[in-house]
């Protein structure tokens, strides 16, 4: 590549196929369609404020409603998106209980899509960062459509997997195993520019830990020791309660993100294959580690569409040393 050149998300893929002869473009095609969701999604996400001056016109208004919500709005942007192109079987949303079918009087391809179209959408009024979460699978069922056994794949089969934070500005980050890439979104051309190369989590990096304390009486006597210990080590706590804003911080600065099991949530929180899974391939990709407390969340085998799990995900020493206090002190919590 020559110096100082401004690489496009484009580019970027286009260079990365061609280390992959027998690609087919099929996959690249994939991530262009959600990098256009995402900018569409980026749009309205920052004219949200605008709504209440500016009135209903120019508001979304796909099915004649006035108000859109943003989340839903998200997942229908997606769906558009990818559901006439040819590239994929079967989707899966946070938003739909069901796996979502390719509409019959469109082709289905060979790839799977699972998302979380816009989390953490509850903070929007108060301006907190929200973030699109994906993974992409192979299809696997034999049938020409794809249906659930296809969407339930452990973690570490995924092809590729990413967010979009809208932040300060727009980013995408994915990975497809080998290097984290990170694009920032340039608004004024419409176009993500590579901004993060070979993205790795620092180790430890800087001293953060990141989870929600006011539940620390619910916790197992293990989790409240791996964040006391934390404490004891001079760690300080960051924790915004938009997963993909906390993850994108801990991958930048290091450090470690947890949402565990707990009394009230006796298997967390967050969802496995279209939160924790995808995270947890990217934070693994760029030299970090992923747990659920006992082991990687990629080996994890799914039993369920929106199957809940404990999450860590940090630099591998921290998760190491949370992993270890969860085995020493018991992480069982009262009520699981
Ligand atoms: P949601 O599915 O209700 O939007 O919740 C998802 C959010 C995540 O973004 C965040 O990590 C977590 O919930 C915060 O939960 P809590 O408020 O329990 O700390
Ligand atoms: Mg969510």
């Amino acid at each position: 590549m020559q110096e100082g050149a401004v690489v496009t998300l484009s580019r970027h893929i286009v260079e990365q196929e061609r280390r992959h002869p027998e690609a087919t473009g099929a996959f690249s095609n994939i991530l262009y369609d959600i990098a256009l969701a995402a900018k569409i999604i980026s749009r309205e996400v920052n004219r949200a404020g605008l709504v209440d001056i500016l009135g209903s016109a120019g508001k979304f208004n796909i099915h004649g409603e006035d108000v859109r919500k943003l989340d839903e709005f998200a997942d229908d942007v997606i769906f558009q998106a990818m559901d006439h192109t040819g590239n994929l079987c079967v989707m899966a949303s946070e938003e739909v209980d069901d796996p979502i079918p390719i509409p019959d009087k469109f082709p289905a391809g060979n790839y799977v899509l699972l998302h979380d179209p816009l989390d953490g959408s509850s903070n929007i009024e108060a301006n907190v960062s929200l973030g699109t979460i994906f993974s992409i699978h192979k299809k696997i069922s034999k049938g020409e459509r794809g249906g659930l056994a296809d969407l339930l794949q452990p973690g570490y089969k995924q092809l590729a997997a990413g967010y979009i934070v809208y932040g300060s500005s727009t980013m995408l980050v994915y990975t497809t195993g080998a290097g984290v890439y990170g694009f920032t979104l340039e608004p004024s051309i419409g176009e993500f520019l590579l901004s993060h190369p070979e993205m790795k989590i620092p180790d430890p990096g800087k001293k953060i830990y990141s989870v929600n304390e006011a539940y620390y009486k619910r916790w197992s006597p293990g989790q409240q020791l791996a964040v006391d210990q934390l404490k004891d080590e001079g760690f300080s706590l960051r924790y915004i309660g938009s997963l993909v804003a906390d993850f994108h911080r801990t991958l930048l600065y290091g450090g470690i993100f947890m949402y565990p099991a707990d009394a009230k949530s006796p298997k967390g929180k967050l969802r496995l294959l279209y939160e924790a899974c995808p995270l947890a391939m990217v934070i693994e990709a760029a030299g970090g580690a992923s747990s659920d407390g006992a082991g990687s969340i990629l080996n994890v085998e799914p039993v369920e569409l929106h199957q809940r799990t404990p999450l860590y995900l940090g630099s591998k020493s921290v998760v190491q040393k949370t992993e270890e206090a969860l085995q020493a002190a018991g992480a069982g919590v009262p009520g699981a």
